[in-house]
C-alpha cells in the first residue's frame, strides 16, 4: 500500500475523505502577487518605495523588466500546486518604447500584455491602484489630501483602475477583485482627524461611481493600523474601512493579517465579517512584530485562518490573495514557500473532522474537543499533501528547491 493509501485509510477512520478534499482545493483560486518579484518596484516610476511600506534585503537577480517578471512568475507558479490568479498593481503598467501615461491617465492598453499573459495561462487577474511611490503623494497623503489637485489626481487614478479591472474581467472571463489601499496618514499627532477621513470617504465614493459591472469588478477597501512614517494616524483604519464597506453595497472589506495590532487575529475576525458581508477578501501575509510582510509559512495563525474559511463554508465567499515581499532571499523561493504554505493550510483545513469537532463544542464536551483537536494534528497530512502535488504535477517536498537553484544559476545570476 502506498503512503497515500495508508494515510487515506487513517483519515477515513476519522470520517475524512481526502480525495474529496484534494478535488475541492483544485477548484479554489488563490491570487499570487506580482510584487514579490521585484521588491514592489513596478515599471512606471523610478521613485523609491513609499506609503509606509518597506522592502529590506538585496538578494541578486530581481526582475527589472516585464519579460523577466513574467518569466519568474511562470517559474514560481510551475512549482506550486493549486488554481492561480495573478495579482497586479497599477505600477506594473507596460508601456511601448517612448510611451508613458501617468497614473491618472492609465488605460487598458497599458495592461494588454498582462491580459494576454493571463489568458494564455487560463488565469484571472486581480488589480490594485497604486497610491504610493509617486511624486503626487503630498505630505504622505493621496485620496485624503486637502490639496484638491492631489486628491483629483488620485481619484482619477482609482477610476482608471476600475475601468482596467473591468477590462481584465472581460478579457479573462473571471471577476477581478480591485483593492483600494492607501497609506494616507500622519507621522505625528494631527489636529484634525475627521477632515482627512471625510475626504477619504468622499474620494472612495467618487472612485466607486465609475461605471462597472458588479458581477465582474469586486472593489475592496483594505484597512491598516499604521505604516512606517505614519505612526500616529492612518485615515483608512479598520473602523473606517469596515464601516465604509458595510454602508456601500458591492464594496468588500479586505483584511490583511499584517495590518492589525500584534495580538489581534484575523482568524477571529473572519466569522465576524461573514455574519454581515456576502463576500469579503483576505491578504495573507506574515507580520513579525509589525507589518513586516515576511513570507507566509505553514504556521499556527496561517492554519487557523484557513480553518475559518473552510469550516464556515466560505471558500466561495472569500477572495484570497497573498501579500508579502522579502528581498533578502531568492524571490522565486519566497513565492513558492508563501503560496504553497497557504495551499497546505487550506488542504489541512479540508482534512479536519470539522463537523465532529463542532458537535463536541455544541454539546459542551470541551475536554474531548481539546483532545480531538490535538489528535487531528497528528494525522498523516504529509502524505495527502504529496498526493495533491503529484496530481497537480509539481514537485512535493524540497525537490522544488533544486529547480529554483538551477533557475538561479541559469537565469537570475545572468541578470545585470
Ligand atoms: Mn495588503
Amino acid at each position: 500500500m502506498s503512503g497515500y493509501e495508508e494515510a487515506k485509510k487513517r483519515y477515513a477512520a476519522a470520517g475524512i475523505d481526502t480525495d474529496a478534499a484534494i478535488a475541492r482545493l483544485k477548484t479554489v483560486p488563490v491570487s499570487l502577487h506580482c510584487w514579490q518579484g521585484d521588491d514592489v518596484g513596478g515599471f512606471d516610476s523610478k521613485d523609491a518605495l513609499s506609503g509606509g511600506i518597506l522592502t529590506t534585503g538585496n538578494y541578486p537577480g530581481k526582475a527589472t523588466t516585464p519579460q523577466q517578471l513574467m518569466q519568474d512568475i511562470d517559474k514560481a507558479m510551475s512549482l506550486c500546486p493549486g488554481k492561480k490568479k495573478l495579482n497586479l498593481h497599477a505600477s506594473y503598467a507596460i508601456f511601448e518604447p517612448g510611451e508613458f501615461a501617468d497614473r491618472d491617465k492609465l488605460e487598458s492598453k497599458h495592461f494588454k500584455k498582462w491580459a494576454e499573459y493571463a489568458k494564455e495561462r487560463k488565469m484571472g487577474i486581480d488589480f490594485n491602484p497604486t497610491f504610493f511611490s509617486h511624486p503626487m503623494v503630498k505630505d504622505g497623503l493621496t485620496l485624503s489630501s486637502p490639496d484638491e489637485k492631489v486628491r483629483r489626481f488620485w481619484i482619477d487614478h482609482g477610476r482608471a483602475c476600475i475601468r482596467i479591472s473591468q477590462y481584465f474581467a472581460e478579457e479573462t472571463g473571471i471577476p477581478c477583485v480591485m483593492n483600494i489601499w492607501a497609506g494616507d496618514g500622519f507621522k505625528d499627532v494631527p489636529a484634525d482627524r475627521l477632515g482627512p477621513r471625510m475626504r477619504y470617504k468622499e474620494a472612495f465614493e467618487e472612485i466607486l461611481s465609475e461605471p462597472h459591472d458588479p458581477a465582474l469588478v469586486k472593489p475592496c477597501v483594505e484597512s491598516k493600523v499604521f505604516g512606517i512614517g505614519v505612526e500616529s494616524f492612518t485615515a483608512g483604519s479598520s473602523e473606517f474601512t469596515l464601516s465604509f464597506a458595510a454602508s456601500h453595497p458591492g464594496c468588500l472589506p479586505l483584511m490583511d493579517n499584517g495590518h492589525y495590532h500584534p495580538q489581534e487575529f484575523v482568524s477571529d475576525k473572519i466569522s465576524a465579517l461573514l455574519c454581515f458581508f456576502p463576500e469579503l477578501a483576505l491578504h495573507i501575509t506574515r507580520g513579525v512584530r509589525w507589518d513586516s510582510d515576511h513570507v507566509v509559512l505553514f504556521e499556527d495563525e496561517t492554519r487557523e485562518m484557513a480553518k475559518e474559511v473552510v469550516r464556515n463554508g466560505a471558500l466561495d465567499r472569500i477572495y484570497m490573495a497573498l501579500d508579502f515581499f522579502d528581498a533578502s532571499i531568492n524571490r522565486i523561493s519566497a513565492w513558492t514557500v508563501g503560496f504553497s504554505s497557504w495551499q497546505k493550510a487550506l488542504l489541512n483545513a479540508l482534512c479536519l473532522p470539522n463537523a465532529q469537532l463542532k458537535k463536541l463544542q455544541d454539546e459542551g464536551r470541551f475536554t474531548e474537543l481539546m483532545v480531538m483537536q490535538e489528535e487531528a494534528k497528528m494525522l498523516p497530512f504529509a502524505a495527502v499533501w504529496e498526493r495533491y502535488c503529484e496530481e497537480e504535477g509539481v514537485p512535493a517536498g524540497a525537490e522544488w528547491l533544486k529547480e529554483v537553484k538551477k533557475y538561479e544559476n541559469d537565469v537570475l545570476s545572468k541578470r545585470g
